[in-house]
């Protein structure tokens, strides 16, 4: 709009400008925010990211998580499942998992959860007392309910401390939201066609009467002279005119009533459904995985993370006390991968369905490839370099008052078996000059 042009608006016409402009740089703003979204996918998911890196590193460790499906139709069931260690090096300002229970990460209620287990007990209802250091091994079984794309996550919820998520996967469910079912047979043999909506219209029914008896009672009142005349009234010292006998006589029938549809509906209702089982609100116990054999000590001598090269970089002290010699085959930490490709079996250590946002491109550098053989000690210094350590937030870990960092530590034997150990310690950044 040409400036002369602009000087001649009245001022209703300059705030009518002023208001286009701001909508026209609203719209700017939100194409653009529409376009990140787009150009990294990731921006969709729901702030797993903005967990401190000491949650992420240092409590619940996920490994060997598995989708069995991408893509699923409305209704089609899907798994989850796999493994997580609880670290021994729990940090302090961290509840311990006395009280945890296990679900799905999703954006709203996108998926529908038909089945869960915890070490093959079904985990309908928390768990009490995980144990620090041990393994445990979880199934979700999910279904498809609205249609979309949808990042899923496996979750753990500890009483005091929050949610802590596993790797997220896109799962993309087709079809028409309007298709869905949850058809459910009762423990007495009773058909429900559809447990989303069961029982909903008889609790709106029941709102109608609570209404309609709490607006009669309101409007009772309201006809009549309110506030002021009232007050005028008390102020005369009449308070006997404020309340009529008929009054009286309309308060205690609505008591009555009140009272009698309370009684009658629960004594329908005890009649009507003979057999409830209440909400179970106790918790459950369950044994975690037997111990895997000790076979490598790591001592971690020395960690830093530098921040220009985007690189945790650790040295450790590696005993084989095994029987066959070993050769490091991962280093995973906050559901990221670094895999040593030039492990034996380094090519199938990511499953397919893991997700490849968590993947290091170029895995885990070695100061030394030879493998351990059986007794023997080596310090080895390896290094974990990615930009995802910055992609996943983890590098505020530099700002912690509590500068530890945590991850689980994977092997291979001659034989092709997996051993696994914790690791973790207190770790300096270093900011390389460039
Ligand atoms: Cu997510």
């Amino acid at each position: 709009m040409p400036k002369q042009v602009f000087e001649h608006q009245s001022s209703r016409g300059k705030i009518v400008l002023l208001i286009q402009k701001a909508m026209k740089m609203l719209t700017l703003g939100l194409g653009m925010l529409l376009l990140a979204g787009v150009a990294t996918e990731s921006a969709w998911a729901h702030g797993e990211r903005s967990q401190e890196p000491y949650l992420r590193t240092r409590t619940v460790q996920y490994y060997d998580v598995h989708y069995d499906k991408k893509t699923v139709k409305i209704n089609e069931e899907f798994t989850l499942s796999g493994r997580f260690r609880l670290m021994e090096d729990w940090p302090d300002a961290v509840s311990p998992p006395e009280t945890v229970f296990l679900a799905a990460y999703t954006p709203g209620p996108m998926v529908t959860r038909v089945e869960s287990y915890l070490n093959g007990m079904p985990a309908r209802q928390s768990f009490s007392k995980l144990e620090l250091g041990r393994d445990y091994e979880f199934k979700l079984v999910m279904k498809g309910r609205i249609p979309g794309r949808h990042h899923i996550h496996p979750l753990l919820s500890i009483h005091g401390s929050g949610p802590l998520v596993g790797p997220g996967q896109w799962i993309e469910v087709t079809g028409t939201k309007g298709d869905f079912v949850e058809k459910v047979t009762t423990m007495n043999g009773v058909q429900v066609d559809n447990l989303e909506f069961y029982g909903t219209a008889r609790a709106l029914k029941w709102y109608g009467v609570w209404l309609a008896l709490a607006a009669f009672w309101l409007l009772f009142w309201l006809v009549r002279p309110l506030l002021l005349p009232r007050w005028i009234a008390l102020n005369k010292g009449r308070e006997d005119v404020l309340i009529s006998n008929r009054d009286v006589t309309v308060g205690v029938i609505l008591g009555v009533v009140v009272v009698a549809i309370s009684f009658g509906g629960y004594i329908y209702a005890n009649k009507e459904y003979p057999y409830v089982v209440p909400l179970q609100a106790g918790t459950s116990k369950v044994d975690p995985l037997p111990k895997q054999q000790h076979a490598v000590d790591v001592k971690v001598l020395k960690a830093n993370y530098d921040v220009p090269g985007r690189s945790m970089q650790v040295t450790a002290r590696i005993t084989n006390r095994g029987a066959e010699s070993v050769s490091i085959l991962e280093f995973a930490t906050a559901n990221l991968r670094f895999v040593n490709l030039q492990a034996p079996g380094a090519d199938k250590a990511v499953s397919a369905d893991y997700p490849r946002d968590l993947v290091a491109r170029d895995g885990l550098g070695l100061s030394d490839q030879k493998p351990l053989m059986p007794g023997e000690t080596r310090d080895i210094k390896f290094e974990a370099s990615d930009a995802l350590w910055e992609v996943e937030r983890l590098v505020s870990f530099l700002t912690d008052v509590d500068s530890k960092f945590g991850g689980l530590l994977f092997f291979v034997d001659k034989s092709g078996n997996r051993l696994m150990t914790e690791i973790g310690g207190p770790i300096l950044p270093t900011f390389t000059a460039l």
